[in-house]
């Protein structure tokens, strides 16, 4: 396997040092093959926020099995789950399963341009959207730069239509759509970032892109893939009040297993095949051993208390984490929004990504070898966000407090 691994962010490449290879998880714990257990914070990149292998899911899950794996037909498990995500997310009154978060952010570009009838989009710098071609771009540098691919096999021709900004930037959105009238279909980003560290967006961005877009008759996408069901049980689109007019999906509405989705306006919704002339298909879609998944995970969550508490536990370990750094002299910035926190070793504030790419990268790589030797699992790269789950206790962040504080001190 290329890497040794099948995704690239595995290999630890980004911190340095042997990957480790796993053999089981549980909770918020997470076991490598030669038995040495760690306090999780990847926790998958986002889905095992109920803590890993959740007794319920696992047993709704057996009992699944019983009944096949896949049938490549309607299953009724389908409609449950999209009345959940119906219901759980303001933006959405229709939805389209697909099998990850790549294919939803690939398929909602396609409906985009569809439903405007214009090309263009505009992504924002340090936002991460999957793999498909239109958005591996380079960051643009100015305002007027049409993308350049940022990997070896995209053609120029498509990622010419992929316009960038800095994020929290309105004004350079605002050129953008200056220097393209009629040309931009939407704008699509993290509507808070996981994907560069984790950068919050300020009010008033979120406000302003919903309402450039309008005046623009452009749509607005929130790529919800990491913040949906983790930021709140609406999603990001919830917690800061802003509307777009399309959501993906992906990680905690398959509980685990692969499934990703996208959905918005009816209107624009029923563009999609076989209710309209937009094509997008797949032979695992709605399997129902994910719709299981997705359908019990999301009744665990929607139970009360659940975010209350993912924002205490989140809270009470980065500010916790943030002390220590500066107990022990090291210039560190970061935050928490529920169960999703970052921490950049650079003073701050980080509002974007050439703020985030001023941290300390070769301080991290140190801080997380560290961690590792303390028994605490970090995400392997500076550029990537924290996650927390309804298993972690006080004492795993105060274990994981301690942990920091010896590190930190020794580096
Ligand atoms: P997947 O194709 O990996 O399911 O989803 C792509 C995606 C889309 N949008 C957002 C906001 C995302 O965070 C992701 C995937 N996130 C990464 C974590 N940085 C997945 C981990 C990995 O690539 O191995």
């Amino acid at each position: 396997m290329p890497g040794g691994v099948n995704s690239p962010v595995r290999a630890f490449k980004s911190v340095g040092g042997q990957p480790i290879v796993f053999d089981r998880v549980k909770g918020a714990h997470i076991w490598d093959v030669d038995g040495n257990q760690y306090i999780d914070y990847v926790g998958t990149w986002g889905p095992a926020i109920c803590g890993h292998a959740h007794p319920e899911v696992l047993q709704a899950l057996s009992a699944a099995l019983e009944k096949g794996t896949s049938f490549g037909a309607p299953c009724a498990l389908e409609n449950v789950l999209a009345e959940m995500v119906i219901d759980a997310v303001p933006s959405i009154e229709m939805v389209r399963f697909v099998n990850s978060g790549t294919e939803a952010c690939m398929a909602v570009l396609r409906l985009m341009r569809a439903f405007t009838g214009r090309d263009k989009i505009i992504k924002f710098e340090g936002n991460y959207h999957g793999h498909a071609d239109m958005f591996l771009v380079k960051a643009g540098s100015g305002v007027a730069t049409l993308g350049l691919p940022d990997s070896p096999g995209v053609p120029k021709a498509v990622t010419s239509s992929t316009l960038t900004a800095p994020y929290n930037d309105l004004e350079a959105v605002k050129a953008l759509f200056a220097e393209h009238p009629g040309e931009i279909a939407g704008v699509i980003l993290e509507p808070v970032v996981g994907n560069a560290g984790f950068i919050v967006p300020d009010q008033s961005f979120l406000t302003g892109l919903r309402e450039v877009t309008r005046d623009n008759g452009a749509l607005l996408v929130f790529d919800e893939v990491m913040t949906g069901f983790r930021i709140a049980y609406g999603g990001a689109q919830e917690k800061f009040g802003i509307i777009p007019d399309l959501t993906t999906l992906g990680k905690i509405i398959g509980g685990g297993l692969p499934v990703g989705a996208y959905g918005g306006r009816r209107d624009i919704m029923e563009m999609i095949a076989p209710a309209g002339p937009v094509y997008q298909a797949g032979t695992l879609s709605g399997n129902p051993l994910a719709m299981t998944a997705g359908i019990k995970t999301l009744e665990i969550l929607k139970r009360p208390g659940t975010y209350e508490q993912l924002e205490a536990t989140t809270h009470k370990l980065i500010q916790g984490l943030l002390a220590v750094a500066h107990e022990t002299g090291h210039a560190a910035c970061g935050g928490n929004i529920s169960g999703m926190f970052g921490l950049f070793f650079t003073a701050g504030p980080v509002s974007n990504y050439e703020d985030a790419k001023q941290a300390d990268t070769t301080k991290f790589s140190r801080f997380h070898r560290g961690m590792l030797e303390q028994g605490v699992y970090l995400a392997p790269s500076q550029f990537e966000a924290g996650f927390t789950s309804l298993a972690h206790t006080d004492a795993d962040v105060e274990q994981t407090i301690a942990a920091a504080r010896t590190v930190l001190a020794n580096l």
